[in-house]
């Protein structure tokens, strides 16, 4: 019997990476007296890593070897990571990102037929209540049971951690849910958890590979804005 859905954030809920998670980065890097500056392509690139700590760290090593990084290099990230979040909760305070077509809908016909509704995603958890805030208004946060986000789980996508733990705290079994992604990093996860999974695509994951999903739409769609079936196995 179906009693959950579980929801990745960035990229499912809101299209938060090219103009908010990318924006942010690149503020906090100005802020620092950073020269660096990533590209709507480059980030692309870079969305690969989950995770902005481990992103920042994975771009340092593969595009700046030579970069004399302070000795206390995890202290030097962390700061720079905080001063990014800093960046995109007041961007999305400011109301800069708007929910995908046909998320709220989604939502509340859920919870308004009884399902449990999780939060599974990478990102830091003031930038999932942010977004939820600006998006929802208040009670927008607590229409999640829970929220699993971030460090609270040391592996991060597509490791299925995340996935486990929401699973584990709302002491529900995977066949009893249904998980929303966007991305290949994002069904690994939530495929490797025992997940059913139903991926949104967008521009930064139409090409990947979404092997083992049980539905691919390009959204989830309005009555006025349908979605369109891009991919789907019959029987599951
Ligand atoms: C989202 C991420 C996150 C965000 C940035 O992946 O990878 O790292 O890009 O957030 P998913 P933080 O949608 O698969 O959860 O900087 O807070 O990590
Ligand atoms: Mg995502």
């Amino acid at each position: 019997k179906l009693r959950a859905l579980l929801f990745d954030v960035d990229g499912t809920l809101a299209d938060t990476e090219r103009d908010g998670h990318r924006v942010a980065f690149n503020r906090a890097f100005a802020e620092a007296g950073l020269d660096w500056n990533w590209s709507v392509e480059l980030y692309g690139e870079l969305l690969a890593v989950t995770g902005g700590k481990e992103r920042i760290r994975h771009f340092l090593e593969r595009y700046h070897p030579g970069f004399e990084a302070p000795p206390d290099l995890v202290g030097f990230v962390a700061g720079l990571h905080a001063a990014k979040t800093r960046h995109y909760v007041r961007m999305l305070a400011e109301g800069g990102i708007p929910l995908r077509s046909g998320v709220e809908r989604l939502l509340k016909e859920a919870k308004a037929a009884g399902l449990r509704l999780a939060i599974a995603t990478t990102t830091t958890p003031d930038n999932v209540t942010a977004l939820l805030a600006s998006t929802l208004g208040e009670e927008g946060t607590a229409l999640f049971e829970c929220i699993g986000a971030g460090d609270v789980v040391p592996a991060k996508k597509p490791a299925p951690d995340i996935y486990v733990y929401v699973l584990e705290k709302m002491g529900l079994d995977p066949a009893e849910c249904v998980a929303f992604e966007d991305s290949e990093n994002g069904l690994r996860s939530a495929v490797d958890a025992q997940l059913t999974t139903i991926v949104t695509t967008n521009d930064y994951t139409r090409s990947h590979d979404f092997g083992g999903a049980a539905l691919v739409v390009d959204r989830f769609g309005e009555p006025g804005e349908p979605f369109d079936l891009i991919d789907g196995e019959a029987g599951d």
